[in-house]
């Protein structure tokens, strides 16, 4: 298969690591990272109009319709032209993987199997980078500068979903929507399953299962965390 058709989606509940582990598949292989999240952050911050019609619904933990995410996401895969690419928190209903597949077939799905009790836990203490969507955790991966971004050392934020009862909402919102999805893609022959407590522990599965789709990108400098 050649490296520029290589498509592939993360799935897992809120705060399971996908963008901690999207963000080590993306140092190991040359893929764009399409954080359906992130980006719908940027857009709230930059007040557009996509920005101000999902904050209302993000701020309650709720989904954003799929209309309006379905032309955002198919907007932005398109702007990644030849360039393989990994998406991470979309698709999220069955209708979203349905119109998804329809325009794009995927390579691989990543689902990431974290117990609730670990989740609950860890989103108390992550910080954020907003403009690159680069994520800490005061427990995990610590800020060299504590509030401050790595790269930057602009300030670190917390986000308006992660205070306790939104949290609780979203997890709703995740139990009840995705099993449909992650059927659809066993369906197809493309679910891969990654279960752990930790994202250090389902690193090595992920990065293993990924070796033998695509070659690595930094022959070099071999499993970069
Ligand atoms: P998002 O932004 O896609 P979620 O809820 O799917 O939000 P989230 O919260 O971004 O997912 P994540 O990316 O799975 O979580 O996890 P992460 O950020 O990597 O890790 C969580 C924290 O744990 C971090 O602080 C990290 O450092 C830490 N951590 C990671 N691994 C470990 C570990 O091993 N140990 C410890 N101790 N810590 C660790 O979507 C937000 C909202 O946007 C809308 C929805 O409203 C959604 O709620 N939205 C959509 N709506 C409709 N359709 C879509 N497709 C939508 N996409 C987004
Ligand atoms: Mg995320």
């Amino acid at each position: 298969m050649a490296l520029k058709m290589f498509k592939a989606v993360i799935l897992g509940a809120p705060a399971s690591g996908k963008g901690t582990i999207s963000s080590r598949i993306v140092k190991n292989f040359n893929l764009a990272h399409i954080s359906s999240g992130d980006l719908l952050r940027l857009n709230i911050k930059n007040g557009t109009a996509i920005g101000l019609e999902a904050q209302k619904y993000i701020k309650q933990g709720k989904l954003v319709p799929d209309n309006l995410m379905i032309k955002f996401i198919i907007n932005e895969i398109n702007k990644t032209k030849d360039k393989p690419w990994l998406l991470d928190g979309f698709p999220r209903t069955l209708s979203q993987a349905k119109d998804l597949w329809d325009k794009q077939q995927l390579d691989i799905v990543i689902n990431l199997n974290v117990p609730f009790d670990v989740i609950v836990e860890r989103v108390k203490g992550r910080w954020i980078h907003l403009p690159s969507g680069r994520v800490y955790n005061i427990d995990f991966n610590a800020p060299k500068i504590p509030g401050k971004d790595d790269v930057t050392g602009e300030d670190l934020i917390q986000r308006e979903d992660d205070k306790p009862e939104v949290v609780l909402e979203r997890l709703k919102q995740y139990e009840s929507l995705t099993s449909p999805v992650t059927d659809f893609y066993k369906k197809k022959g493309v679910l891969k399953e990654f279960e752990g407590r930790t994202s250090d522990e389902i690193w090595p599965k992920v990065l293993d299962s990924l070796t033998s789709y695509i070659p690595l990108h930094i022959t070099s400098q071999k499993h970069v965390l």
